[in-house]
């Protein structure tokens, strides 16, 4: 197939690309390279180092024989998407492309309103270019598991069945996001459903849970393919964060009591899922959900069994929540469709953990100790951040 991979210099779009690539798809990276950029304006750097977007699909042909065609352009940027589906003609769209990271979105005004602006306008766009060029392509979209909150009942694949009054119905599953990055996947969520009943798009949400982890077949096949990691108090991911934490000393920074529960999963399992959904493609006019996790663990779980795993004494710190969250809660999701698909999860263990842990020491000279902190606030409407002190040390 020929699949247009949206975010593909990204933490997940890249190794995507090359899984995809390799598995003889035709394959096109769309990206504006704006991850780099907020890199700059935090002060922080991936942990693995990477190449440059150009520099890593030659190296890519140069490894594997196979090319990838980039488009480096903003979503945002009607006149920019519609040149690209001119040119690539795809038949299916991995969008990955969206400011992903809910610290970030609650820094202050200027920067939520930059996250929702720059994921749903750029989702719309798509849309409407899927629309206009072809409304059989595809669009499988990354959402996210944040998109349904921690409600005290069970949370369903998208959809849930409601009787009310002595009437009954199938209705979207009841969203309370926990930020406005969150927020933003909800707003995606309901525009691309809109376009599916009034035009006959395609498409699947992916609601994502937290990903770890870094190394996939692909990118292991040399190191200039690595992806990158974040470990930064707004980019790093619970997981990524807590093995690096190990590797340098630093006490891991749980929040609160610590009984946050998410759903998580393996970034070699995020490629198997987005090949899963391309390949089996929702029918025409089906605004399909999949919720794409395969364990939940609270956050108080993984730091006990980061510190299980990591051969060194690790002291585990319960710091003021940041966030405005439910420290202790009930949580179970369904988590069936991929698996009916055939996905065979990565689960997480000793071997997993030694080896994100293993990722971490190898670059320990590349870890910024003051890029650790949480450095945002929910509470405040204007965070410190920009001050390099980091607000709860
Ligand atoms: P990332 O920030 O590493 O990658 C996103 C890429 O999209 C970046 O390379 C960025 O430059 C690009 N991008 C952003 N806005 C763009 C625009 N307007 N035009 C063109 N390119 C643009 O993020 P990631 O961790 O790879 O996440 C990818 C997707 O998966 C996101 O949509 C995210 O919400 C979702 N997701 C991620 C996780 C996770 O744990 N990393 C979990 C659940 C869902
Ligand atoms: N947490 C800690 N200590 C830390 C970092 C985080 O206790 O040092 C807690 C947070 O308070 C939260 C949980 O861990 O309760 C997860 O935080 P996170 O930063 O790992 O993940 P989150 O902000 O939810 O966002 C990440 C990705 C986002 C994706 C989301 C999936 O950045 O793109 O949408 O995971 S989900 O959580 O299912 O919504």
């Amino acid at each position: 197939m020929r699949i247009l991979v949206l975010g593909g210099d990204g933490y997940l779009g890249w190794p995507t690309a090359l899984h995809l690539s390799r598995r003889g798809h035709d394959v096109g990276i769309v990206d504006n390279c704006v991850r780099r950029q907020y890199d700059h304006e935090m002060g922080v750097d991936s942990l693995v180092p990477i190449l440059q977007l150009h520099q890593r699909v030659r190296l890519w042909r140069d490894v594997s024989g196979l090319n990838i065609d980039t488009y480096v352009g903003d979503l945002t940027d009607a006149p920019f998407v519609d040149e690209v589906f001119d040119r690539f003609e795809p038949e299916a769209i991995v969008h990955f492309a969206e400011q992903r990271s809910a610290p970030y979105s609650m820094i202050d005004r200027r920067h939520a309103v930059y996250t929702q602006v720059n994921n749903v306008v750029g989702t719309l766009n798509l849309i409407y270019a899927i629309a206009e060029h072809d409304p059989s392509i595809h669009l499988v979209k990354l959402g996210t598991m944040g998109e349904y909150g921690t409600p005290n009942i069970d949370i369903e694949e998208g959809f849930i069945e409601i009787t009310h009054k002595g009437r009954t119905d199938v209705l979207p599953y009841p969203k309370q996001p926990g930020s406005f990055y969150h927020l933003s996947k909800v707003h995606d969520s309901h525009n691309i459903q809109f376009a599916c009943r009034i035009w006959g798009l395609r498409a699947t949400d992916l609601n994502q849970g937290v990903v770890y982890g870094q190394e996939t077949d692909e990118t292991s096949l040399d190191p200039g393919l690595a992806t990158r990691f974040d470990y930064d108090g707004v980019f790093g991911t619970v997981l990524n964060r807590f093995c690096v934490q190990a590797v340098v000393g630093h006490p891991l920074t749980v929040y609160g009591k610590g009984g946050q529960t998410r759903g998580f999963l393996d970034i070699r399992d995020t490629l198997a899922c987005v090949e899963l959904a391309v390949t089996n493609p929702a029918d025409k006019g089906e605004f399909r959900v999949f919720n794409q996790f395969t364990e939940s663990f609270s956050v108080r779980q993984l730091a006990d069994m980061v510190a299980d795993a990591y051969p060194g004494r690790v002291e585990i710190e319960h710091l003021e929540d940041p966030r405005v969250e439910k420290e202790e809660h009930y949580y179970r999701a369904a988590h069936t469709k991929l698996l009916d698909l055939g996905l065979v999860p990565h689960l997480l263990g000793g071997p997993t953990l030694r080896s994100v842990l293993a990722v971490a020491d190898r670059h320990r000279d590349r870890i910024d100790p003051a890029a650790i902190g949480a450095t945002v606030e929910w509470r405040r409407t204007a965070s410190r951040l920009l001050t390099a002190e980091p607000v709860l040390d």
